[in-house]
């Protein structure tokens, strides 16, 4: 086989985010702009000879050029097996899965997740690992820095690979094998969960659900595992058909983008249960009848009724959860006796945690749940957490949320984000920020009293790992706190995300409006960083 060695030079800017390097497709499509990203992963990895991969997609538009590409520069450079989902689909937690099944040298995941799709719209790439996580910050951190000093890639002189065929070919001397997509990750879930449980329960006649695939990956994973395991009625997956643009819409499951599905679970009297995911299908929204469930208190669910699920009837070592996401399920924990820890935005801090054995369920507010299943987030695995729960308790998801909330308090929240802010007047505020902590403890705002205030820093407990500046946190002394990031996913300018949480456990106090519980701690938070002058914005674009 030829493997020839193309010259190539750096291009600017191909630093991953929180998530893997994510651009407009028409950057991507720049030759040489892919394979230099790729062949920087592979310096990174080392020695590739000989190696296995999974590869696989949202299947946004561009994935299945990217493929072609990425199977030429995996073969170019050593790997003699490379598993491919079918259509060059795979969703990132059956991505994850099907690393650590095959035990390959992990995978290439092709998403920009909730971005949306289409020529004009976001694409993304991203490594996980031998564990079937995200690369961690030291090994992003060397990709980039590869693709500084990059000058030649290597790539293999072959024909584009037939992605849709299942099966095994050769290509000189290296497997291909396009896979189901669906078939593994899918046997995963049902030696979690208790499918004879929730089948009964999807078969009453006083419960029905509906799950949104947004025209995104998990369509056709929702339609096998709901529809066709456990029985659902047909039609329960809705927008089930993954399409190159995702119809157009922005497959992010919160009450603003997935607006269809929570207007049909209000309106249709025999729904009693809904939820959706992702474009990549890592998160998962869910919802009642006329009652959404912050993913801050449903990974506090999750943690108080593991023991429930048959795949963690042994109990958790511990939970996780990311520091913006507000502090719920800490209070499981502490109940339960068991560590919780906080760590920095992204699912590739939870990773070494898992491997560690020292937690199990981990979540984040940005409508991302998991457990050490899989090393990525994961949507539908939440989805059938939430119905083994509902068969298991006989309750609806408002009574399981409000009995919770009865136990444990209720820790109000919402995350108000700003979009495309202008990046020169976004860091300008948050460099103000930074500057004025020390002076803000013992102010006094909106009736909220400043107790600490700091830049989160974090040591990772397992590899010593220190990652700074990873979002500015102000606790008040009324139990509340506000956290301000800017996002680290975003494609053109910059987008500021406010956090604010506040504790409430008076019992005629836990069924108030969030924006309303949390009102004193949004103007606080305005008045400490001044979000109006620096964004020009009296108003956020997305409150979940
Ligand atoms: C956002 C979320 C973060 C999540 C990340 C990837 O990052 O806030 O919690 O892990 O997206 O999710 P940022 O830096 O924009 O705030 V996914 O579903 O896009 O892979
Ligand atoms: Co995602």
């Amino acid at each position: 086989m030829n493997v020839i060695k193309v010259e190539t030079k750096p291009f600017e800017g191909q630093k991953p985010g929180t998530s893997g390097l994510r651009k407009k497709v028409s950057e991507f499509a720049q030759p040489g702009y892919l394979e230099n990203f790729v062949q920087a992963i592979f310096n990174v990895l080392g020695n590739c000879q000989d190696k296995s991969l999974v590869i696989g997609g949202d299947g946004r538009y561009f994935n299945r050029a990217a493929i072609q590409t990425i199977l030429r520069l995996a073969i170019g450079n050593g790997f003699t097996r490379l598993i491919v989902g079918q259509g060059g689909l795979l969703s990132t937690p059956a991505a994850s899965c099907l690393i650590r099944q095959y035990q390959t040298f992990g995978g290439i995941i092709l998403s920009a997740s909730h971005n949306p799709a289409g020529p004009d719209e976001d694409f993304g790439i991203k490594y996980n690992g031998e564990n079937g996580g995200p690369a961690t910050e030291a090994v992003t951190n060397q990709i980039f820095s590869q693709t500084q000093s990059l000058d030649h890639y290597l790539s293999a002189q072959i024909d584009d690979i037939d992605l849709d065929t299942l099966g095994k070919t050769q290509v000189a001397g290296v497997t291909i094998e396009i896979i189901d997509p669906v078939a593994d990750y899918a046997n995963l879930m049902e030696s979690i969960f208790d499918f004879a449980k929730i089948s009964r329960l999807l078969q009453r006649d006083d419960f029905a659900m509906c799950f949104d695939g947004m025209h995104a990956i998990t369509g056709p994973y929702a339609i096998e595992i709901l529809e066709r395991r456990l029985g659902a009625a047909a039609g329960t997956v809705i927008n089930g058909v993954p399409s190159e643009d995702f119809g157009g819409h922005h497959p992010d499951p919160n009450l603003v983008h997935a607006k269809e599905l929570v207007e049909k679970v209000n309106a249709d009297p025999a729904l009693v249960f809904a939820a959706a995911s992702d474009g990549d299908g890592d998160r998962n929204m869910v919802l009642g009848k006329n009652f959404y469930i912050n993913p801050c208190d449903s990974l506090a669910v999750l943690a108080a009724y593991a023991e429930k699920i048959p795949g963690y009837q042994q109990g958790l070592s511990g939970v996780a959860r990311s520091m913006p996401t507000s502090p719920a399920v800490d209070r499981v924990a502490t109940v339960r006796g068991i560590e919780c820890f906080e760590t920095p935005t992204g699912w590739k801090f939870f990773g070494n945690l898992m491997d560690a054995g020292r937690i199990v369920l981990c979540g984040e507010e940005s409508f991302g749940t998991g457990s050490d299943h899989v090393r990525e987030k994961d949507g539908l695995w939440a989805v059938l957490f939430w119905l083994n729960i509902l068969a298991e308790s006989g309750k609806t998801p408002q009574q399981v949320v409000t009995e919770h909330w009865q136990r444990y308090g209720r820790d109000y929240f919402t995350r108000h984000d700003f979009e495309g802010v202008d990046s020169e007047s976004a860091s300008n505020l948050v460099s103000r920020l930074r500057q004025m902590l020390p002076q803000l403890i013992g102010q006094t705002y909106v009736g909220l009293t400043v107790a600490s205030a700091d830049d989160f820093a974090y040591t990772d407990p397992i590899d010593q790992s220190v990652s700074q500046s990873q979002g500015i946190r102000i606790q008040f002394a009324e139990g509340a706190r506000i956290v301000l990031r800017l996002s680290g996913t975003e494609t053109s300018g910059a987008t500021l995300r406010l956090y604010c949480d506040r504790f409430e456990d008076a019992p005629d106090r836990l069924q108030m409006d969030p924006q309303q519980a949390l009102a004193e701690v949004l103007q606080a938070a305005d008045q400490i960083a001044q979000i109006q002058q620096f964004t020009g914005r009296s108003a956020p674009d997305v409150i979940t």
